[in-house]
């Protein structure tokens, strides 16, 4: 709990081995569950459900993006009113949470997700070519989501008030590693605020799933899949997404 509101961590995880483990151990203790959502990994030791940690399975790999729906829809079931997202390799800081969350606690924001790109040391640690493709893709996405501020579209580091979820069209969503830059088209059209904060970019070696060819020929497609979202998201969920911000900011008194 924070600020009297039930707060989840959703970890999405794909292979994570032994680094799932770490996470776990270091998400915070105001954190009232944490939701591991397997999705077809090769067999792997799991954690236990335990009083906090919560396992789903997808019997086959369906992508991030749908293992992060499948987080928020068990997290809304639990009853919680957030939901973080941390990656299962443990490249999110937990120092980081709790601004990460203020935000969306005090009801200035819906959606809240992290910047790496702003932190004085991101030029030194984020690989050379994640930085540049990084840039490309906030410039480009920015002009989707028509969020001109925008700052590191790709961070996955995110907080988001779960009882806007019905509003936001989510089998629109695209269900792999462009789903941040389409929950933003999404958010964008439905009209809810979204803020950003500061974070660390964590780098210790980890491999990353995502391979840099496929990005450059599945990106633009995503983009454009974007605009398309976030039209849908304007004109079908806008009634209830709105509905959802006016209560929320009724009830923070903003
Ligand atoms: N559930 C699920 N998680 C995935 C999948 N692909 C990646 N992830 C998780 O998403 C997080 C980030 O993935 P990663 O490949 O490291 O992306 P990057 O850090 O942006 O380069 C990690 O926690 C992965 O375990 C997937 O297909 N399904
Ligand atoms: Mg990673």
């Amino acid at each position: 709990m924070l600020h009297g509101q039930r707060i989840f961590v959703v970890i999405p995880s794909y292979n994570s081995g032994d680094l799932l483990e770490a996470v776990l151990a270091s998400v915070p203790a105001f954190v009232d569950g944490c939701i591991v959502v397997d999705d077809g990994s090769c067999p792997e030791t799991m954690p236990a459900d335990d009083g906090r940690t919560i396992v789903i399975r997808h019997s086959r790999n369906r992508g991030v993006g749908a293992a992060i729906i499948s987080g928020y829809a068990e997290a809304a079931r639990r009853g919680a009113d957030v939901a973080a997202v941390m990656a299962a390799d443990n490249q999110m800081d937990p120092a980081d949470l709790p601004a990460l969350l203020e935000p969306v606690l005090s009801g200035q924001a819906v959606y809240c997700k992290g910047d790496r790109l702003s932190h004085p040391e991101c030029r030194n640690r984020m690989p050379v070519v994640r930085y540049i493709g990084n840039c490309c893709l906030t410039f480009l996405t920015r002009v989707v989501t028509g969020l001109p501020t925008l700052m590191d579209s790709q961070c996955g580091y995110t907080a988001l008030r779960l009882d806007v979820l019905p509003g936001i069209p989510v089998r629109w969503l695209y269900p792999r590693y462009g789903f941040p830059n389409d929950l933003l088209a999404a958010l964008a059209g439905a009209g809810c605020p979204v803020a950003q904060v500061v974070v660390a970019p964590v780098y210790r070696g980890e491999r990353s799933g995502i391979r840099p060819i496929v990005a450059v020929l599945v990106y633009p497609w995503i983009l454009v899949r974007g605009i398309l979202v976030r039209m849908i998201s304007r004109c079908g969920g806008l009634r209830r997404a709105r509905e959802a911000v006016r209560l929320q900011r009724a009830r923070a008194g903003v």
